[in-house]
């Protein structure tokens, strides 16, 4: 069972060892008391729920993780990880580039062969072409359920809210990927018999809006419950727990290990996280997708302390809005003391949205 904390960790890989892979990122605040022993209190709160998780011992996945990877992304999970890295059975550090380079994609491989390497030291299999397509097929496949239910979300009415369509995208990380895959077809299909008819969530013409920005791991809704609790619905998320994990398929081509880790690598080198410099793609699919999905607005979301998102916000804001599309930007935290100024900011924006 391996667990991991990034979108960059390839499941395929572990997949092809029969493995289990979980996503560990957690989403709420609990014992932030026992984090701050181990962490600075500006740190966000993504990273000290995980260590809350880990100390209280409260999460069976971590518990029950062979081996947690550590990805080196932003600066806060990094160094993070040093400190984590006693308390785990067996912590993995896998590097990662900063850049969108030649040289940076050389590295991503040559990490995911390391990684590789681990995998098979630990399980006592070994990655074989077979192994690697038929990890990558069950991936695909998973990922396309996801974007057909992104795809649904284009219609007027909404005929699924963002919370449900979040908890979908939060699921991903931990159900059986063959299970997930066969209930979220499931439920695509039943949401397009609701389009057919026309029936929604929410009434037509219900303000459109899209949340990019930080991943929110279960069970983190606070922002999404404000939006949709106000008059707007959610029809997309620009997130890695959305879009941003998912919107890339493997695109296996070539039988051999050697060809197919290419074809991972390139898959996972097109991930725009905002630990990348510079990251342009990410705000021009952001502007795709509000025009895909009909969006009338844009709410960037932001965990307080998270330096890549934070910084990336205001060149986002900008280029957003000088593309005619609204943004708000939220900068926030696990705990509920702000959810008043945070709905009474919310709602000025819906309202702007209706008025144009
Ligand atoms: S690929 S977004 S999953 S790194 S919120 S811990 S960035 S300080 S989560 Fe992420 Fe991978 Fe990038 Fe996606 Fe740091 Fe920011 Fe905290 Fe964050």
């Amino acid at each position: 069972m391996i667990g991991s904390y990034c979108v960059f960790v390839p499941e395929e890989l572990i997949l092809a060892v029969d493995g289990v892979s979980v996503g560990l990122c957690a989403g709420a605040e609990f014992n932030f008391e026992g984090a701050e022993t181990l962490l600075p209190r500006n740190t966000c709160s993504l990273i000290k729920s995980a260590f809350g998780f880990k100390l209280g011992k409260v999460c069976p996945y971590v518990e029950s993780c062979d081996v947690v990877v550590g990805e080196n992304t932003c600066d806060g999970k990094k160094k993070a990880y040093e400190i984590m890295g006693p308390l785990l059975r067996d912590l993995y550090v896998m590097d990662l580039p900063q850049m969108k380079s030649g040289s940076g994609r050389d590295l991503l491989k040559e990490e995911y062969r390391k990684f590789i390497g681990k995998l098979e030291e630990v399980t006592g299999k070994k990655v074989t072409a077979d192994g690697l397509k038929k990890a990558a097929g069950i991936v695909n496949a998973k990922r396309a359920a996801v974007k057909r239910l992104a795809a649904i979300r284009a219609s007027d009415p909404a005929p699924i809210s963002g919370l449900d369509a979040l908890l979908v995208n939060q699921v991903f990380f931990y159900d059986d990927p063959i299970r997930f895959t066969g209930a979220v077809n499931t439920l695509c299909d039943q949401l397009e018999l609701r389009v057919k008819k026309k029936n929604g969530v929410f009434p037509k013409g219900t303000t459109r809006v899209i949340v990019s920005g930080c991943p929110m791991a279960v069970p983190n809704w606070k922002v999404p419950l404000l939006i949709e609790s106000g008059d707007a619905v959610i029809v997309g998320e620009e997130s890695c727990v959305g879009e941003r994990g998912n919107r890339w398929l493997t695109e296996v081509k070539g039988d051999t290990v050697e060809e197919i880790l290419d074809a991972i690598t390139d898959r996972y080198f097109n991930i725009d996280c905002a630990v990348f410099t510079p990251n342009p793609s990410r705000v021009g699919y952001v502007k795709e997708m509000a025009k895909k999905l009909h969006a009338q607005g844009v709410i960037h979301y932001c965990l307080q302390f998270c330096q890549p998102y934070i910084m990336e916000s205001g060149p986002v804001e900008k280029e957003l809005e000088e593309s005619g599309i609204p943004t708000l930007r939220l900068e926030t935290d696990y705990g509920q003391e702000d959810a008043g100024q945070l709905k009474t900011r919310i709602e000025a924006f819906i309202e702007r949205l209706k008025q144009r």
